[in-house]
């Protein structure tokens, strides 16, 4: 608030019930099953509309995801557009095996790109009059343990804005404030010595469903778009720089690490590429106070089981549930075990991300930890049992 003598404006203030910060899927997600259930929210968001629609990330939804964003409304672009995929090949000494998620779980997943279901979230929210304030500045939050916590910010044009609130929702990712604002009092964590170099190409897939080899050189992954785009990543060092991998460089290691007999990779111009580090990370409690965690604020996988989107969609789907039965129905008690219970499916998706991350990626000079990745990959692929924990797993249908 603004003091004599000048330390700016007066804030303009505002009430609501909840306040969410950040407007990635998270945000967006939580905000749209509140108003559907008659409550109000504002989403603040640091960066511009334009930027949380462009953003590369995640194209792998769960079947359940896929079956929330149905129920809510959100299904029809997804519907049309989305491509459904039966299972995954794993690839490893020169051979490729299919892992049959239908027959092995009744089970199916869905390659719909993170971008666009931030668009349809955008869109829904926008044409039912939401108040989602983009590249906002100076994002706080203050008396969370009342029962009042207020949400600060400044607007795009500076002015300074004091939200008073029900609850406050820290959607805002790894790099956000709501995780330092309740801190935790445990933490876990795993760096890996690696990193993914991701590309957007405009090309047909060159295959039918993903494709995840292991390869001496290292990993790569051949997922997929739309029809006419190409998503791909290779393992690199924890370290590298983008500036090292020129297009023909990446185009080489991608042909090395999925050559296989009577197969080709089909090349096409690189629209957009990036480096991203690997981790896992857990923190507890989600909450604090009338200050509640969800999605990448709370927890970060590797990308290795396409868990990240998945994750954030259940956190949210349980904390709007609590929500509604706290601030409509005045009952507390989901909001009371939201933290608890979250933590089991985290936990699982933690365990299957790290188990997919080693069981792939190579290390220079580790002959041991080579060869029991190539056993653990023979299993895989040749045992019903191990097959099924894969599926349960990667599908999203495994009880946590
Ligand atoms: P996000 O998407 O990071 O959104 C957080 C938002 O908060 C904003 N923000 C703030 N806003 C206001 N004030 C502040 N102080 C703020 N600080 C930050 C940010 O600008 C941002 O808009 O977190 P959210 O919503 O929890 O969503 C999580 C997912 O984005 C993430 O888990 C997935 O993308 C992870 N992930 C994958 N997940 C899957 O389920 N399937 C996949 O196939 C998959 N592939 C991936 C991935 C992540 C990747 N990268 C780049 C990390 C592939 C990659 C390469
Ligand atoms: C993706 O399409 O971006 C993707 C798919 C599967 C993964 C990771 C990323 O395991």
């Amino acid at each position: 608030m603004g003091l004599l003598g000048g330390a700016g404006p007066r804030p303009v203030t505002h009430r609501t019930q909840v306040g969410i910060i950040g407007a990635g899927p998270s945000g967006l997600l939580l905000s749209h099953l509140l108003a559907r259930n008659g409550i109000e929210s504002v989403v603040v968001e640091t960066r511009s509309r334009e930027y949380c629609e462009q953003r590369q990330r995640a194209g792998l939804l769960e079947q359940t995801t896929v079956s929330l964003l149905r129920e809510c409304g959100l299904g029809r672009r997804m519907d049309a557009e989305g491509i459904e995929h039966g299972g995954i090949y794993l690839q490893y000494a020169g051979e490729r095996h299919h892992i049959d998620f239908r027959d092995l779980v009744g089970a199916t997943v869905t390659i719909y790109a993170q971008t666009e279901i931030v668009k349809d979230l955008i869109a829904a929210r926008l044409a039912d009059n939401a108040w989602i304030e983009f590249s906002v500045s100076d994002t706080q939050v203050s008396d969370i343990d009342s029962d009042r916590p207020v949400l600060r910010y400044r607007d795009s044009a500076g002015v300074p804005h004091e939200v008073v609130c029900d609850v406050i929702a820290g959607c805002d990712g790894f790099h956000g404030i709501s995780s330092a604002a309740a801190p935790p009092e445990r933490v876990w964590e795993r760096r890996y010595p690696y990193s993914w170099l991701g590309i957007l190409a405009d090309v047909a897939p060159s295959t039918d469903e993903l494709i995840y080899a292991h390869h001496p050189e290292g990993f790569a992954l051949h997922s997929v778009r739309t029809p006419q785009v190409s998503r791909l990543y290779l393992q690199v060092d924890a370290d590298d720089d983008i500036a090292n991998w020129p297009d023909d460089r990446i185009w080489a290691a991608l042909q090395r690490r999925f050559a296989l007999d009577g197969w080709t990779l089909q090349e096409g111009p690189i629209r957009e590429k990036s480096i991203t580090p690997m981790r896992s990370y857990v923190r507890a409690p989600m909450r604090r106070g009338r200050l509640f965690l969800a999605g990448d604020a709370a927890h970060i996988v590797p990308p290795t089981g396409a868990k990240g989107l998945n994750l954030a969609v259940r956190d949210v789907a349980r904390l709007a549930t609590a929500l509604v039965a706290w601030l409509r129905d005045g009952d507390s008690r989901l909001a009371d075990e939201y933290a608890d219970v979250s933590l089991r499916r985290v936990w699982r998706a933690t365990h299957f991300s790290w188990w997919m991350t080693l069981m792939l990626h190579t290390t220079p000079g580790d002959d041991f930890g080579m060869a029991l990745q190539l056993s653990q990959l023979r299993y895989v692929t040749t045992s019903r049992a191990a097959a099924t924990t894969l599926a349960e797993n990667y599908t999203g249908v495994v009880a946590a």
